[in-house]
């Protein structure tokens, strides 16, 4: 799918400037022209590789500079990976999506992943990893394994990125999803709201992924979890409505994309959440854990699934 326009920040500004309701219903309009209004992806996540990284991603309790209480875990084998995608399976997942706390990874670690992305393929899910920074062969190498989607988001604005991370530049996110493209995966890219951002580097942020070559099949729009021992633990809460434009905004320019109601859903009311679906967020994490912090548990989400109307996508896997 290629960029439908060029978007300036002028207008993505002047979506986010609308009044609500005005904007809920332009997303709804775009929403339905493009999408199944009454069907929700699920993903589910599964740490691989927890916690130590050298990166200083100042929302991250998996960064070695943090003081999170976290359990450090090496990169898992294949066959205990394989039974959390076998359970996310039989609980309705169609995607199954493995993250490592990774700068990037090194080539026996693509090894074992490759191993497990075949493994998980097999199952007739759809496979995202989300692993750090790229080369184009490694890339290629995931691609040969099976994988679909490479997740690697720019998180925010290039102008607030350094505010955020110091270890690694914007341009070099921007090479690997560079890299990603060119292997023929599938995109991931999002990014998190509530780190303390403006709303002008909302827009910013939703201007780069509109602009880019071609646009990401996959957005995740993150709530910031504060997690204790983290810089950014203490950040001011985001104005809900604030979040809810965000996620509109990402439908009207994305219009393709898949846009996921990402981390934060605990401390979501159901209400907030079905104001995201209505703003055109059409997937979800589920399963009871993202990658270290909760996520609300299976039952509550195919009640509140249930209580909408709104359908589990089918299993889009067999392609
Ligand atoms: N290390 C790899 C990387 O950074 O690309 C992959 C794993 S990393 C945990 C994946 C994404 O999780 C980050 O890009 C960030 O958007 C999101 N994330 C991490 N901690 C978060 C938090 N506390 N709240 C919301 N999103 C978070
Ligand atoms: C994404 O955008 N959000 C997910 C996934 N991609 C890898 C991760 C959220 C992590 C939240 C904090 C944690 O559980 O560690
Ligand atoms: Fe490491 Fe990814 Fe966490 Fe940054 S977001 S500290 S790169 S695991």
């Amino acid at each position: 799918m290629s960029s439908v326009r060029t978007w300036t920040l002028g207008e993505a500004e002047g979506l986010f400037a609308l009044p609500f309701n005005d904007l809920l219903f332009q997303a709804q309009q775009v929403h339905r022209t493009h999408h199944d209004p009454g069907s929700v992806q699920l993903s589910t996540l599964l740490s691989i590789k927890t916690g130590a990284c050298p990166e200083d991603c100042a929302y991250c309790p998996q960064s070695v500079r943090h003081q999170s209480s976290i359990e450090n875990e090496a990169l898992l084998p294949v066959e205990e990976v394989l039974e959390h995608a076998r359970a996310a399976k039989a609980a309705g997942a169609t995607r199954f999506c493995m993250g490592a706390a990774f700068r990037s990874p090194k080539r026996k670690d693509i090894e074992r992943i490759g191993a497990m992305v075949s493994a998980v393929r097999e199952l007739g899910m759809e496979t995202c990893a989300t692993l750090g920074m790229l080369t184009p062969d490694q890339a290629q190498e995931l691609k040969s394994a099976g994988l679909d989607y490479y997740n690697h988001n720019l998180d925010t604005s290039e102008e607030f990125y350094d505010e955020i991370i110091t270890t690694r530049t914007y341009q070099d996110r921007l090479d690997t999803l560079t890299a990603v493209r060119d292997a023929g995966l599938h995109v991931c890219c999002g990014g998190i709201v509530g780190m303390g951002e403006s709303q002008r580097d909302r827009a910013q942020f939703l201007v780069t992924l509109a602009n880019l070559p071609q646009q990401p099949e996959s957005v995740p729009i993150n709530q910031l979890v504060r997690v204790p021992g983290t810089p950014l633990a203490g950040t001011e809460d985001v104005d809900p409505f604030d979040f809810i434009r965000t996620i509109a905004v990402a439908r009207i320019m994305l219009p393709h994309s898949q846009v996921r109601l990402s981390a934060g859903r605990s401390e979501m009311s159901d209400e907030l959440q079905a104001l995201a679906f209505l703003a055109g967020a059409n997937s979800i994490f589920y399963g009871d854990k993202l990658l270290t912090t909760g996520n609300p548990d299976v039952t509550r989400d195919r009640t509140l699934l249930a209580r909408l109307g709104l359908r589990p996508a089918a299993d889009a896997a067999a392609n």
